[in-house]
């Protein structure tokens, strides 16, 4: 009995000096202090704002963005959704559509709203693709001249 307790004193000492340990380190308080503080920091920082970036359908993206056209949906490269695909751009942005295990069917990306942008024509193959340059803000909708509404998307421009 009395070694027993002994031994698990032994345990809970050893569990509190490892924290303390880890937490800070007596010696050299100015060099634990600085990798203590930017460590952390920089994890959490680099990882909310990858996961923002990744995550977020309403992220404007300077660049291009890629929305894949299957049968039948469309679907956000860069966040997932489809049906509807919501991608959102700075004016001025680039977005390809591109054909993926389509096969035989064709699909189109049709200009559904106002504003409008020119519509693809109706076609099929893998690996075909479709682009066009965003200039002007505002809520672009779009379907597919073969399936209507069963395959939509909107892709937002801003300033
Ligand atoms: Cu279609």
């Amino acid at each position: 009995m009395r070694g027993m307790r002994r031994l698990v004193q032994a345990i809970v000492i050893t569990a509190l000096a490892a924290g303390c340990g880890s937490g800070s380190t007596p010696t050299a308080p100015t060099t634990a202090a600085g990798g203590g503080a930017g460590g952390p920091y920089g994890g959490g920082t680099g990882g909310g704002t990858d996961g923002g970036m990744n995550g977020g359908t309403g992220t404007p993206v300077s660049g291009s963005v890629t929305i894949t056209v299957g049968n039948d949906f469309f679907r956000s490269d860069r966040n997932g959704s489809a049906n509807t695909a919501v991608d959102t751009v700075h004016a001025g942005g680039t977005v390809t559509w591109k054909w993926n295990n389509t096969a035989s069917v064709s699909h189109s990306v049709q200009s559904v709203s106002s504003p409008a942008f020119t519509s693809s024509v109706i076609q099929s193959g893998d690996g075909s693709t479709y682009q066009q340059t965003f200039t002007a803000p505002g809520t672009y909708r779009y379907n597919c001249a073969v399936h209507g509404d069963l395959m939509t998307g909107i892709v937002v421009v801003t300033q």
